[in-house]
């Protein structure tokens, strides 16, 4: 493959390249070529393989011809687009798995909805929020369930490794926490009665409740972990390039648009819209 050739400047290069590779200085060790083909040290240079959900509706989901779509897929694929890269390929894995998948080199990306944490932190890096609001309980409307004071003695859904889960455990002591894989089969068993109730993010709660005739009984703010863009470590130009493309990306609109589009009717975060619909007034000046 490599044809040798003497001209100064290419032995340059060459021993340039062998001293980076010897020193490891290749930034991603899964990148399979050279990081100026390669400057986000994809797995496969110019795809970014994204591990998502496929029922995570209105979030993520697979349609029915098996595309993903919702919020996150179109803000997602609208962001890598002005990073340079318009091949982006999601894959749905059960939430547990997610992360472990991207900061092992499985997946470029993580985009689900995902809270950032101080916890995750320790896992993967993050992109910059684009997404802030609650987790809901969702009930039938027979289970006498009206709060989250009624929660006790009932057996709750969560599904494992989310952020209702950490919540339950910490906030639901009374109830009988049941552990599930992924959101349908919570909503099964709410349906068939072998669970009382199921906790999960307020705009996929909001379908279910359309779809099964369901009920929410309590929304909590988790405004303080807003959903990022979860990638491996240490890929710092992947993740700075992603920051940029979600300023712009909401800086002109957009984010409203997809917001709307996908969440129609819901408050609106309005750290996220333009600068100039921020109603917030700045900090006078003196
Ligand atoms: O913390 C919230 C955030 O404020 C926004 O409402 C989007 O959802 C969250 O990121 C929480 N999401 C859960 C989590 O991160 C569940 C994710 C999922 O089921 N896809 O664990």
């Amino acid at each position: 493959m490599i044809k040798l050739n003497f001209r100064p400047a290419a032995v340059a290069a060459a021993a340039l390249a062998a001293v980076l590779a010897l020193s490891g200085c290749g930034a991603s060790s899964t990148a399979s070529s050279a990081p100026a083909d390669n400057p986000y040290g994809l797995i496969q240079p110019g795809t970014i393989r994204v591990a998502s959900l496929g029922d995570s509706k209105p979030y993520t989901f697979a349609d029915a011809q098996g595309n993903f779509t919702g919020f996150d897929v179109e803000l997602f694929k609208d962001v890598a687009h002005r990073a340079g890269v318009d091949n982006v390929v999601f894959t749905g894995q059960d939430f547990s798995g997610l992360l472990a998948a991207v900061a092992n080199g499985q997946f470029d990306v993580g985009v689900a909805a995902i809270g950032i944490t101080d916890k995750r932190k320790e896992t993967v890096d993050f992109s910059e929020g684009y997404l802030a609001g609650y987790l809901t309980v969702i009930t039938t409307k027979t289970s006498g369930i009206k709060d989250a004071a009624g929660l006790s003695g009932k057996r709750l859904g969560v599904v494992q490794g989310t952020l209702q889960e950490a919540y339950a455990v910490k906030n639901f002591t009374s109830a009988d926490l049941v552990r599930f894989p992924d959101n349908n089969t919570a909503i099964s068993a709410v349906n068939s009665g072998s669970v009382d109730a199921h906790f999960l993010d307020y705009e996929a709660a909001k379908a279910y409740q359309e779809q099964y005739g369901l009920v929410s009984a309590a929304d909590i703010p988790s405004f303080d972990a807003p959903a990022g863009f979860a990638v491996a470590k240490g890929k710092t130009a992947f993740k700075e390039a992603l920051n940029k493309g979600l300023a712009e990306a909401m800086e002109d609109g957009t984010w409203k648009k997809l917001y709307q589009k996908w969440f129609p009717g819901s408050p609106m975060p309005e750290q996220y819209l333009p600068k100039a619909e921020q109603t917030a007034s700045p900090a006078p000046s003196k």
